[in-house]
C-alpha cells in the first residue's frame, strides 16, 4: 500500500543535516529537525502505549508551543485524529466538542485540569494529560519514559487525519473531516504554487488550533525543510524586527493592519523577504496598496476554507499573472472552482454567484453528520463553500459576499446563529440579531441588536458581562443595543441587511 501518511511526507522532506535549527522560538529556543523526529517519536510511542482503537480522535486545546505542534505531528505519525480546539473556548464550548468528537484522548493546560478533565471523563474519555507553553505537564513528563524510535503508522489516501470544527450557519459546530490525502495533495501544491525554495525560512506568528497555522503555515516550512521562526503570539513590532531573518510571513489581514501601524516597517526592513501571504478573510484594497507602497511587496492573497485547505491564489510567478488587490486569484492546481446560480447553472463569466469546489483537497464530510454532509455538496460531487462570488474572464476569482451568515472577525468565524441563541436565553430577552459591521483592525465585529420581552428591562452591557463568561471572547458582540422592535420583511424575517447599513459608521 502507498504511504499516505503526512508525517511521512513532511518527514521525507527535512533537511540531510538534521541537526541544522528547525524551530527558533521567541523565548530563545533552537529545536533541530532530530529534535522534532526524536519528539514526535516519543509523543508518539506514548499514544500507542494506549493502546487506543484505530481513528481515535486527541482533542487538543493547548497554548501555542513548539510541543503542541510536536504533538499535533505525533498524533499524524501513530494514525490518529487530531482534533485543536480554540484556547478562546469556554466550558460549554469544550463540552460540546469533546461530547460530539468522543476524544480517546484530551490534552489541556494545567490551568484548565480541573474544568476540562470532568468534561472528559463524563464524556468517556480515558486519558487527560496537560500541556504548559513552558514544556511543562503530563504528557512530556509521561513521553520522556518512551522510546525515540517509532515507525511511522501506515496511512490511506481517504483515512482521516485531522478533524476541523468549523461553525454551522443553524445549528451546533460540525467536525469537518480531513484526511491524509486532503492535507498532503495540498501541501504539495501549494509548495509549488508559491515557490518555496531552498533558504526559505518563514516567520509563524499565527495560532495554531486552525487551518490556516496549524496547516498552511506549518506544512509549507516542513515540506520545504524550512526554519521556523516561532512567535507564541503575534506581535507585530517583532514580527517586523525577524523580518531581515526570513522570507516568508502569512497573516490574516489584521496582522498586516498592526504592521502598518509600525513606523520600524520599512522597505529597507522589508527588503530580505520573499513572500508575504494574506487569508482567511478579506484583505482591503487599502491595505493592500498601502504594504505595497511601505514595503515594495505586494501581498499574495490567497482562499482557502476548514473543509478544503486551501481553493484558490494569487499567482506567485509573474509569468502566470499579476497579484490583483481584491481578487483571490486562480484556483489551485489540481482544484475545481465554478459559479453557480441559485437555480444551480452556471452563470456566464463575470457574474456573481455560489461558489463551488471539487478537487483532492476537499474534506471527506462532517463527522457523524451524514444528511448535513448531502446537503453541502451538489448532485455531482462539488462541494457549496457558501461563499459568493465571481470568476472573471482571465480566471480570476473574487469574493463579493456568502450565503451563509457567518461574521469573519479578525479572521475568527463567528456565527450569529450561535450568538443569538446564548443572547436569547438571557432572562427578559425576547429576540436578537448579530449583525457584522466593518471594523479597523479586525475588519468586520459583530454588533447584537436585542428586543426585551415586554415589561422586562435589560441592559446592553449586561448581556455582553454575562456572554463573556460563556463564549470565546472573539464572539462577544462589541457592543449591544436594546431596541423596540428589529426591521422585518413582509414573510416576518429579520432584515440583518438594514440592521447592518444603520451601525455600518459605528467604529469609523
Ligand atoms: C481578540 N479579540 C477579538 C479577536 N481577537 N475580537 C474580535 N475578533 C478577533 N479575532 C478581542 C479579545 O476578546 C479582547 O477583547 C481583545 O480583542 C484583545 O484580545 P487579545 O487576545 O489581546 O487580542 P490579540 O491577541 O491581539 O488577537 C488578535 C489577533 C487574533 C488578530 C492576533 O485574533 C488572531 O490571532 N487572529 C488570527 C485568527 C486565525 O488564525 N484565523 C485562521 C482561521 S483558518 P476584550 O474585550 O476582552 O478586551 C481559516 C481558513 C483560511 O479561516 O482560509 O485560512
Ligand atoms: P473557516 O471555516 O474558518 O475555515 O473559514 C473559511 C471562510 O473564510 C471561507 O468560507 C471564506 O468565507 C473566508 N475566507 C478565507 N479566505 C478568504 C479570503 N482571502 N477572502 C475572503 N474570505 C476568505
Amino acid at each position: 500500500m502507498k504511504q499516505y501518511n503526512l508525517y511521512a511526507a513532511l518527514r521525507a522532506a527535512f533537511p540531510h543535516d538534521l541537526d541544522a535549527a528547525a524551530v527558533e522560538t521567541d523565548s530563545g529556543l533552537v529545536y533541530s529537525w532530530r529534535d522534532l523526529d526524536r519528539a514526535t517519536a516519543m509523543i508518539a510511542n506514548l499514544l500507542v502505549s494506549l493502546d487506543l482503537p484505530p481513528g481515535s480522535r486527541i482533542a487538543v486545546q493547548v497554548e501555542k508551543s513548539v510541543e503542541a505542534m510536536m504533538l499535533y505531528l505525533a498524533t499524524l505519525r501513530a494514525g490518529h485524529v487530531f482534533l485543536p480546539l480554540n484556547t478562546a473556548y469556554q466550558s460549554a464550548e469544550i463540552e460540546y466538542f469533546i461530547g460530539n468528537a468522543e476524544p480517546a484522548v484530551v490534552v489541556c493546560s494545567s490551568r484548565n485540569f480541573g474544568w476540562v478533565s470532568k468534561l472528559a471523563f463524563k464524556a468517556g474519555t480515558h486519558h487527560v494529560f496537560t500541556l504548559d507553553e513552558d514544556r511543562t505537564g503530563s504528557l512530556l513528563a509521561r513521553a520522556a519514559h518512551c522510546s525515540d524510535r517509532h515507525e511511522i503508522a501506515p496511512m490511506g489516501v481517504d483515512d482521516l487525519a485531522c478533524i476541523v470544527y468549523t461553525s454551522g450557519t443553524t445549528g451546533r459546530s460540525k467536525g469537518a473531516m480531513l484526511t491524509h490525502g486532503n492535507m498532503v495533495s495540498n501541501a504539495q501544491v501549494l509548495k509549488d504554487y508559491w515557490g518555496w525554495r531552498q533558504g526559505d525560512v518563514l516567520i509563524h506568528a499565527l495560532p495554531i488550533f486552525h487551518v490556516h497555522g496549524l496547516f498552511v503555515a506549518i506544512h509549507g516550512a516542513l515540506l520545504n525543510g524550512s526554519k521556523m521562526i516561532w512567535l507564541g503570539k503575534f506581535d507585530p513590532k517583532l514580527v517586523i524586527a525577524k523580518m531581515p531573518e526570513a522570507t516568508v510571513f502569512m497573516g490574516v489581514p489584521t496582522l498586516y493592519v498592526r504592521m502598518l501601524a509600525e513606523p520600524t516597517l520599512t522597505r529597507r526592513q522589508a527588503s530580505h523577504m520573499r513572500l508575504f501571504i494574506s487569508g482567511s478573510a478579506p484583505l482591503l484594497i487599502e491595505t493592500f496598496n498601502e504594504w505595497q507602497e511601505r514595503t515594495g511587496h505586494t501581498i499574495l492573497e490567497r482562499y482557502g476554507m476548514s473543509e478544503t485547505i486551501m481553493l484558490t491564489s494569487n499567482p506567485y510567478d509573474p509569468e502566470q499573472g499579476a497579484r490583483r488587490g481584491g481578487t483571490v486569484g486562480f484556483p489551485l492546481p489540481g482544484v475545481g472552482v465554478r459559479v453557480r446560480g441559485d437555480d444551480g447553472q452556471a452563470v456566464p463569466a463575470g457574474e456573481i454567484g455560489g461558489i463551488q469546489v471539487k478537487g483532492p483537497n476537499v474534506f471527506k464530510g462532517y463527522w457523524r453528520m451524514p444528511d448535513k454532509t448531502k446537503e453541502e455538496f451538489t448532485a455531482d460531487g462539488w462541494f457549496r463553500t457558501g461563499d459568493v462570488g465571481r470568476i472573471d474572464q482571465d480566471g480570476y476569482v473574487t469574493i463579493v459576499g456568502r450565503s451563509k451568515d457567518l461574521i469573519i472577525s479578525g479572521g475568527y468565524n463567528v456565527y450569529p446563529a450561535e450568538v443569538e441563541g446564548y443572547i436569547n436565553e438571557i432572562p427578559g430577552v425576547a429576540e436578537s440579531a448579530l449583525v457584522g459591521v466593518p471594523h479597523p483592525d479586525f475588519g468586520e465585529v459583530g454588533v447584537a441588536v436585542v428586543i426585551p420581552k415586554p415589561g422586562a428591562r435589560i441592559d446592553g452591557e449586561q448581556i455582553v458581562a454575562r456572554l463573556k463568561s460563556q463564549l470565546a471572547n472573539f464572539k462577544i458582540p462589541k457592543r449591544c443595543f436594546v431596541v423596540d422592535e428589529l426591521p422585518r420583511n413582509t414573510m416576518g424575517k429579520v432584515q440583518k441587511n438594514l440592521l447592518r447599513e444603520q451601525h455600518k459608521q459605528l467604529f469609523g
